[in-house]
């Protein structure tokens, strides 16, 4: 039987260059994300390769999760791996200027859409048993502080602390459970920060050289293929033109 792969913000970025990376491995997919219009071009994309199964979901919405998971037909249930990668960051302005929706929609998606889907999907990757895993999207932000990073550093903070918590829990089960933490890399991400303004987004991205969705998707891929005894914990990765900066200092 084909190995299931159900991936979480599938119509854009990281989630889309991995449903087109797991089907070149042969993967039956599970593709979600919110724009129907974008699912349905992917389908068309992908399943002449793979089977491939779309649901529309806002990763918030709890219940919807659970029906999403409970309606997936027989051939997509023996879910293997699950990519938890549906994400946003808002507002790159400081702290207080930042409107408190923007905080919310923040922790409504990175953390509780996260945990909503996790929940859902624990029955069946504990079925699928060793070899299983759980790919969660956390981001440098979740480790190195910086300005206008707030919130969403934050809810990265959570995706790492939860995936190590998780990992402990399941030892006996043989489901791996990794943190991916990418640095700067060019997607609808930016675009979506700066709430539609283009020339805010591409502002990012001028004159370096940032990762793609595809390397990312690529180490998405690696993590899940690896031998059923092995777990990468956490994997940072930056484009080369990436690095940490000196402490902030307020001077007279
Ligand atoms: P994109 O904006 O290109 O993709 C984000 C995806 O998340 C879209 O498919 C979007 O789908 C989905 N999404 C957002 N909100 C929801 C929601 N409420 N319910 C379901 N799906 C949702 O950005 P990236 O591909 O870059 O981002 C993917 C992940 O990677 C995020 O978690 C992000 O935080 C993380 N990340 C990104 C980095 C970068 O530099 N690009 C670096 C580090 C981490 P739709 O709108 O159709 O629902
Ligand atoms: C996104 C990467 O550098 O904008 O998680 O925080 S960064």
């Amino acid at each position: 039987m084909k190995q299931v792969v159900f991936i979480t913000g599938a119509t854009s970025g990281f989630g889309r260059a991995t449903a087109r990376r797991f089907a070149q491995a042969g993967w039956s997919l599970v593709l979600t994300g919110r724009r129907t219009d974008r699912l349905e071009e992917l389908k068309a994309e992908l399943s002449p390769k793979v089977p491939v199964h779309i649901a529309t979901l806002d990763v918030r919405d709890a219940a919807a999760v659970q029906a999403v998971v409970d309606a997936l037909p027989e051939d997509f249930r023996p879910v293997k791996s699950l990519i938890n990668n549906a994400g946003l960051a808002l507002a790159p302005q400081p702290s207080q200027s930042v409107a408190l929706d923007d905080w919310h929609t923040m922790i409504d998606t990175n953390i509780t859409g996260l945990v909503n889907v996790t929940h859902a999907l624990l029955p069946l990757l504990l079925k699928a048993g060793p070899g299983a895993s759980i790919v969660n999207i956390g981001s440098v932000a979740g480790q190195w502080p910086y300005p206008g990073g707030h919130v969403y550093g934050a809810s990265k903070a959570f995706v790492q602390q939860f995936s190590y918590n998780l990992r402990c829990d399941l030892i006996k089960t043989g489901v791996r459970v990794t943190d991916i933490a990418p640095g700067m890399a060019e997607t609808e991400f930016s675009l979506v920060r700066n709430k539609g303004d283009q020339a805010a987004a591409d502002k990012v991205y001028a004159g370096t050289t940032a990762m793609s969705a595809e390397d990312i998707a690529e180490q998405i891929h690696y993590v899940a293929a690896l031998p059923a005894h092995l777990n990468i914990n956490r994997l940072e990765i930056m484009p080369v033109r990436q690095a940490w900066s000196n402490f902030a200092v307020d001077r007279d």
